[in-house]
């Protein structure tokens, strides 16, 4: 196995972060396409964003009090939007929004600081803004016709050139932490494989970069919440899992997960060799809600005592 991989398996435990524009609707990363916002009018949140509450010293510190060795944030998630400063397309928090700030740079120095990995999400297949994004199922149908797609420029010139600005702007990166990449071929697949390690050999990849099993990246994404049993993965594993049921901030969604709960879950993960990635979603302020502040500080309470076996 790789020696990239050592810190990976030392940390057991990180902090997934879903942020974006769609935290102003409140519904969840997923709601461009749920409710067909077309993209002209999605592009409108933009001018309202502005979360001015964020503070990367404290999401780093929240994270480090829980237990956390690194942080994996959506820079772009499947409604195409970089929140970061991306010169490859506008369509970015510094560029389009009244904050003019670079969430991503200010976490990856406080992260730099703090001694934790900055790893980035990037969803490298599904990207409803650009005309010529193609997935196998999710598009953006509502406003591009499927058949006047072109997807090498779509590939070419906005998802291969932000990956390399990730990996190339923002210091040493400890994953890329790819998505949903229905449809894309063998050829592509391998392609952004040795696009990353061209860039940053010691970056890893999570299996989510292909569907093609001979292209998995260097360790195994689960499914939603799920614990594998002991024994079950042949490759290091890792749980993402939800405090409550979303990923992107939803105001109605109240079913969090207990501390008690979750404690026993990062046990059950880590004891079977896994490691867990723990999401919150902030709002549109910038703010961790205080319903996912106190459990992962009750987790900290635990990790501190027992945490470092
Ligand atoms: C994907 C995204 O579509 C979603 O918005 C979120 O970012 C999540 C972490 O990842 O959704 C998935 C993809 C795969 C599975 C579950 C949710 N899966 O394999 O069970």
């Amino acid at each position: 196995e790789a020696d990239r991989m050592q810190w990976w398996k030392a940390a057991k435990f990180g902090l997934f972060v879903h942020w974006g524009l769609y935290a102003l609707h409140g519904k969840g990363e997923w709601h461009m396409s749920g409710a067909k916002i077309p993209v002209k009018e999605y592009e409108k949140l933009a001018e309202r964003f502005n979360p001015v509450k964020f503070d990367a010293r404290e999401w780093v510190a929240l994270a480090k009090a829980a237990g956390m060795k690194y942080i994996v944030v959506t820079a772009k998630h499947h409604d195409g939007f970089a929140m970061y400063h991306s010169e490859h397309d506008p369509f970015n928090i510094v560029d389009a929004t009244p904050f003019r700030r670079d969430p991503m740079k200010e976490l990856a120095e406080e992260c730099q600081r703090e001694g934790l990995r900055m790893c980035f999400y990037y969803s490298h297949v599904i990207d409803w803004h650009h005309p010529h994004a193609i997935h196998e199922f999710y598009n953006n149908t509502w406003d591009y016709p499927l058949e006047e797609k072109a997807f090498y420029a779509y590939w070419n010139r906005k998802a291969k050139p932000q990956v390399k600005e990730l990996l190339t702007k923002y210091g040493p990166v400890g994953l890329i932490w790819f998505d949903t990449a229905g449809g894309l071929s063998k050829k592509d697949s391998q392609e952004i494989i040795n696009w990353v390690r061209e860039h940053q050999p010691a970056c890893l990849i999570n299996s989510r970069v292909s569907h093609w099993p001979q292209y998995a990246g260097d360790y195994s994404s689960k499914g939603d919440n799920e614990i594998p049993m002991h024994g079950e993965d042949s490759r290091p594993w890792e749980t993402p899992m939800t405090l409550n049921d979303s990923w992107g901030y939803q105001n109605k969604d109240q079913s969090w997960k207990s501390s008690e709960a979750l404690i026993r879950k990062l046990v059950d993960v880590a004891s079977k060799g896994g490691n867990l990635l723990l999401n919150v979603g902030p709002t549109a302020e910038g703010d961790i809600p205080d319903e996912s502040v106190e459990r992962l500080e009750a987790v900290g309470r635990w990790t501190s005592r027992f945490g470092e076996a």
